[in-house]
């Protein structure tokens, strides 16, 4: 039945929420777990699922987005596979970014005519989760939904945050309140009793669709609404079959930086809910770099990614993304560092040092915790970063602090001695 779907990932608005690590890139370029970028999350879920006919939308067209899917998603010339990114573009009818997940579409369904479909699945782009979408197009078959929303059960303190439903015994939602503020209590619903016991008593929406091809067609071409959880969602309840496809595996929202952090940390964890080592792995590209290399460091429960130098003495619940260079005596706690796209050579390094400038990485001396740094960036020695009480929220040219995690901006260059 896949051979029936495409696949649509909204891959973010302005992406102010991620900000500053949206400042210069496309939310679905940001790197994720030390090597790969939100967009590998969507995708390889569709591929398991053999969905391979992908679009990705996007506001902004970077060049490191278009380098990535191209370098990492390659098919056979003898099939119809493909993965390709539709940024917000101007056209003879429509001279404006998108105005929401649903205008997104609405633009880009000139690119699906060309197609043959009968269903189109869309998928968030900022969220960490595996599942199998064959299993929820059969759902939708079988039921003869019109549309198909997945849906999961969370708690009340989250409620807020998402769509919420109900459904009849059949599955068919009955009501849908977006983001419901206050008053949701008369929503609850039932769930299993595991559920219960975790008290996840309401049922929100994934963000996740399946649409009947010529429902959708319909619904975007003949209103104006922008937004499919706002708009599009709650109204088609009343006329049309909407049924709800309930997952219970581990799936989290990366959309903020509080939640991006926590869920990167959360790989470290023994048994991380999301598991990178299975069989249903994560594809992105392959890059050919050497093996990493560590000298004199206590590693306690730490990703390390390929071709990184390591001399720290501590890192300690972190990822250390690809190429990353760690000076001598150094601690990392309960960081993620992106890594660089380049190595520096020993003679730039040299010169750095004798012009009493930070080298690419981290310096000798350097203590880092809870903190996010971003890629390409210059920390110097004897620096300090997090490691003195909370600090307050603000942005500041070098690096931004958000719910107390310090996010060193890309390229950022920060000075020998300094204290954030
Ligand atoms: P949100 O995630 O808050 O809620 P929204 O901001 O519309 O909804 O984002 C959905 C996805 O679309 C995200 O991946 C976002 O980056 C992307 N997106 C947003 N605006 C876009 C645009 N203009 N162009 C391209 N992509 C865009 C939604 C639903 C809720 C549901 C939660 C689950 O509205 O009902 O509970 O998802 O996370
Ligand atoms: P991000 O991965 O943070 O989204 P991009 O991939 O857009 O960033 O940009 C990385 C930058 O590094 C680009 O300017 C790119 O040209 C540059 N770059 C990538 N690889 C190398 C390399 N091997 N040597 C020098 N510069 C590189």
């Amino acid at each position: 039945m896949t051979s029936k779907v495409i696949s649509i990932v909204l891959g973010g608005g302005q992406g102010s929420r991620l900000a500053p690590l949206t400042q210069t890139r496309s939310k679905p370029a940001v790197p994720i777990a030390g090597k790969y970028r939100l967009v590998d999350i969507p995708i390889s879920n569709c591929l398991h699922s053999g969905i391979d006919r992908i679009f990705v939308l996007t506001q902004f067209n970077s060049a490191s987005l278009n380098k990535h899917i191209k370098n990492t998603y390659h098919f056979s010339t003898f099939s119809k596979a493909f993965v390709d990114i539709l940024a917000a573009e101007q056209t003879p009818t429509s001279g404006h970014w998108f105005q929401g997940t649903a205008d997104a579409v609405r633009q880009s369904l000139h690119h699906l005519n060309v197609h043959d479909f009968e269903y189109v699945l869309i998928l968030s782009g900022d969220q960490l989760y595996q599942m199998d979408f064959d299993e929820m197009i059969q759902q939708h078959i079988e039921k003869e939904a019109d549309i198909s929303i997945a849906t999961i059960p969370v708690h009340a303190n989250d409620v807020p945050g998402f769509g919420i439903l109900k459904t009849d015994d059949n599955n068919l939602i009955t009501s849908f309140v977006e983001k419901p503020k206050t008053g949701f209590e008369s929503l609850v619903s039932e769930v299993s009793d595991e559920m219960k016991a975790q008290g996840r008593l309401y049922l929100a929406s994934m963000g996740i669709y399946i649409f009947n091809k010529k429902l959708l067609y319909d619904l975007l071409e003949n209103t104006e609404e922008t937004d499919f959880g706002k708009e599009i969602i709650p109204q088609s309840i009343i006329g049309h079959k909407v049924v709800s496809y309930q997952y219970e595996g581990y799936w989290t929202d990366i959309g903020t930086i509080p939640s991006f952090f926590e869920a990167n940390l959360g790989l470290t964890d023994d048994i991380p809910q999301f598991n990178l080592f299975n069989s249903n792995q994560i594809f992105t590209r392959a890059r050919m770099l050497p093996p990493t290399k560590i000298s004199g460091t206590t590693m306690e429960k730490s990703i390390i990614a390929d071709g990184c130098i390591i001399n720290a003495s501590l890192v300690k619940r972190s990822i250390i993304g690809i190429r990353t260079r760690i000076g001598f005596n150094t601690k990392i706690e309960s960081c993620y560092v992106m890594g660089s796209d380049n190595y520096q050579t020993l003679d730039e390094i040299e010169l750095a040092k004798q012009n009493n400038m930070p080298a690419m990485g981290i310096g000798d001396n350097v203590n880092i915790k809870n903190a996010i740094i971003d890629k390409n960036t210059y920390i110097g020695d004897n620096v300090s970063i997090n490691c003195g009480e909370r600090l307050a929220d603000g942005d500041f040219p070098t690096y931004t602090v958000v719910d107390g995690i310090v996010i060193i901006k890309k390229r950022a260059i920060i000075p020998n001695g300094t204290v954030i």
